[in-house]
């Protein structure tokens, strides 16, 4: 059986280092290669500065280590994405093209794309979002991957590529800082009770979202790229659901454990990108698909983010 080589673009970033590990812990370390835009001094592995608008440098690096799996994580995300829409739209896609046309060249065994709840707009049913609903999303980053999800099928339809993709609600975890994002609020809110800090949170208390844990994150994605070909039947991108929450209800399972952390809120800019997206998203798909099943509901993930954040804290201490 070939040796599996594993190239990862967005390695530094928030689900991007987390993915590297478990993927050298799956593959094998030297048989993972983490990319990103900015030298990693602090990553323990094979690393490689790349641009991924550079269609010649990812090109080199395919062929230098004979890889056989692509993980696309490189991306704006979508509050970063507003202040430059049209930057956001030229390196979200062009990017995604490097990684589709080099896929098709080299004979890629497998690519995976992350896609977002971020693809929904407000004119979709909001609770339970189903897989099937119209893609209208309000902003550039969203469109991006709404876009990428059609050209990931285009590439499977077209030229038989094994591209396979899940649409991430907002990502929480210990391990990594967020960059940019709508969501990137449920992880702020834990660090700062930990520092025993106040926290100011840029969205009202009852604006309800899609989230999911890192460690379930992980696993869908693993998950999803195990599957046997055939049990894929979606080519765009998998709904996936973790567990939906708004910032009150956060900030009281973390009052379980810390009975005076203080909130406020101060919705700004971000309060309109949220009021687009689902509260709740329908998963059917993939559970009948790849069985796909979260582990962590609100109260298992609060308790393991602060269990994690204060070891991790008291580490820099
Ligand atoms: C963002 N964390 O906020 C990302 C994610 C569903 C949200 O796509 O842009």
């Amino acid at each position: 059986m070939q040796q599996e080589t594993i190239l990862i673009t967005g390695a530094s970033g928030q689900l991007g280092s987390v993915l590297s590990k478990r993927l050298q812990d799956k593959f094998g370390v030297n048989n993972v290669i983490a990319t990103d835009l900015r030298d990693n001094p602090s990553f323990v592995g094979q690393f490689e500065i790349l641009d991924a608008t550079d269609f010649e440098a990812l090109t080199t690096i395919v062929i230098k280590y004979n890889v056989t799996q692509i993980y696309h994580m490189a991306a704006i995300l979508s509050a970063n994405g507003e202040k430059n829409p049209l930057l956001t739209w030229d390196i979200n896609m062009k990017t995604l093209f490097n990684v589709l046309e080099v896929s098709r060249i080299h004979t890629i065994s497998k690519v995976f794309f992350p896609s977002s709840i971020a693809v929904f707009g407000a004119n979709v049913n909001r609770d339970n979002t189903p897989q099937d609903s119209n893609l209208t999303p309000s902003t550039v980053y969203g469109m991006t991957k709404a876009a990428g999800e059609n050209w990931a099928n285009y590439y499977y339809e077209k030229y038989g590529l094994d591209i396979r993709s899940i649409r991430y609600p907002g990502v929480i975890g210990y391990q990594s800082l967020p960059g940019g994002g709508t969501t990137d609020y449920a992880v702020d809110i834990f660090h700062k009770a930990i520092k025993n800090e106040p926290f100011e949170c840029f969205l009202s208390e009852k604006t309800t979202l899609p989230m999911i844990y890192m460690d379930d994150a992980i696993r869908a994605t693993i998950e999803v790229m195990d599957a046997p070909s055939v049990n894929i039947k979606t080519r765009t991108s998998y709904n996936v659901a973790g567990v939906s929450f708004n910032p009150e209800e956060i900030t009281n399972a973390i009052r379980t454990i810390y009975p005076d952390f203080k909130v406020t809120y101060k919705p700004d800019f971000r309060q309109g990108i949220a009021d687009s997206w689902p509260k709740s998203i329908d998963d059917t798909n993939a559970k009948n698909d790849w069985n796909w099943k979260p582990n962590y509901n609100l109260e298992a993930m609060t308790e393991d983010m602060i269990e994690n954040l204060k070891a991790t804290y008291l580490e820099k201490i």
